[in-house]
């Protein structure tokens, strides 16, 4: 039979039938796993399996396939910096909660996760969170993050998870579509999931005031059915987002704003840097292709080539 996993501990894994039922689910010792990425897991929240029943009427399962994902979305694993750990798996909108203090979030991490976005074909939005704490400071940080994403085509939702009013886009935007909520630790991914799935009851967690950084409260991802139709993932926060095998010549197709640029470098290998006639640099100069961006462009593209 087949099911979609809700919940991953990496141990045992929560899996829903067509029908609505749930299964407790292990993995088959010989199961067949997709061998083009290598992760620390196996299976993700949102992946389409294939179980066994362990006996007729009851609820527990072995897990023996996996289906081809369509998409997903990967983190650099907490114990090891050199391996990923997917996400989740097959999503149509991945929204990445960010604050501008209290944790504060930086563009460079936004870019990541855009990039990762872009390269499946994933639509992404920008999630603003704690609206109600804004300095005068923060207030003009948010209003620089609005021009530069929405002028390369990202949406960018600020909301409150305290002010209910100020949640209805948001709401309206997840009905009917299967949504990655991700971001850095103490953002309030399980504060506004709270607020837009009624009853339900997720642990969340005050911002140390110390550090600024949020305490690591949730720890394993886990999908909920919206009220209509539709599914929301909460997510553990995350430093520093995986970015899936890309080479670095490819990075520059994934900045939306560079991407349609590309063909007017004079050199069809360039790599934006340095090259004479570079149809990048020019649209820097005039403000075309942001400074934060291009900044985040150079250091991405930094971390992933041996050579840059
Ligand atoms: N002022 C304010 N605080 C908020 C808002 N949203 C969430 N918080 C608070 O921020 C803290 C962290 O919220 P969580 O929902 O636990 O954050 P999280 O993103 O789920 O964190 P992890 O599970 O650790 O990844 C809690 O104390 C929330 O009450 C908001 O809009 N405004
Ligand atoms: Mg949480
Ligand atoms: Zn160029």
């Amino acid at each position: 039979m087949q099911g979609i996993v809700y919940k991953s501990t990496g141990s045992w894994y929560q899996v829903k039938d067509e029908a609505g039922k749930l299964y407790q689910a292990r993995i088959k010792g010989k199961m067949k796993i997709d061998g083009t990425i290598s992760s620390t897991n196996p299976i993700a929240v949102g992946d389409w399996v294939q179980m066994d029943l362990e006996e007729e009427g009851g609820n527990s399962a072995m897990i023996y396939e996996v289906q081809d994902r369509d998409n997903y979305i990967v983190r650099v694993s907490p114990h090891n910096k050199h391996q990923k750990h997917i996400v989740a798996a097959n999503i149509d909108l991945a929204l990445l909660i960010v604050t501008i203090s209290q944790p504060q979030t930086s563009l460079g991490f936004i870019d990541r996760f855009l990039v990762t976005a872009e390269a499946y074909h994933i639509p992404a939005i920008l999630v603003v969170n704690k609206t109600d704490l804004l300095s005068d400071a923060d207030a003009a940080t948010l209003h620089r993050w609005d021009k530069i994403y929405s002028a390369i085509g990202y949406q960018v939702v600020s909301v409150s998870a305290y002010l209910p009013e100020t949640l209805i886009t948001l709401k309206a935007m997840l009905q009917g579509k299967k949504t990655l909520f991700s971001g850095h630790s103490g953002v309030g991914k399980s504060t506004l999931i709270n607020q837009l799935i009624p009853h339900l009851d997720l642990r969340t967690e005050i911002v140390s005031d110390y550090s600024g950084k949020g305490q690591h409260t949730t720890t394993f991802a886990e999908m909920f059915d919206l009220p209509g139709s539709g599914n929301i993932i909460d997510t553990p926060g995350v430093k520093e987002f995986g970015l899936i095998d890309m080479k670095q010549d490819e990075l520059a197709q994934y900045y939306p704003e560079m991407q349609r640029l590309l063909s007017q470098c004079r050199f069809s290998n360039c790599k934006h840097i340095n090259e004479p006639g570079c149809a990048v640099k020019e649209a820097l100069k005039q403000d075309l292709v942001s400074e934060e961006r291009y900044h985040s462009y150079l250091s991405i593209g930094e971390s992933i080539a041996t050579v840059w």
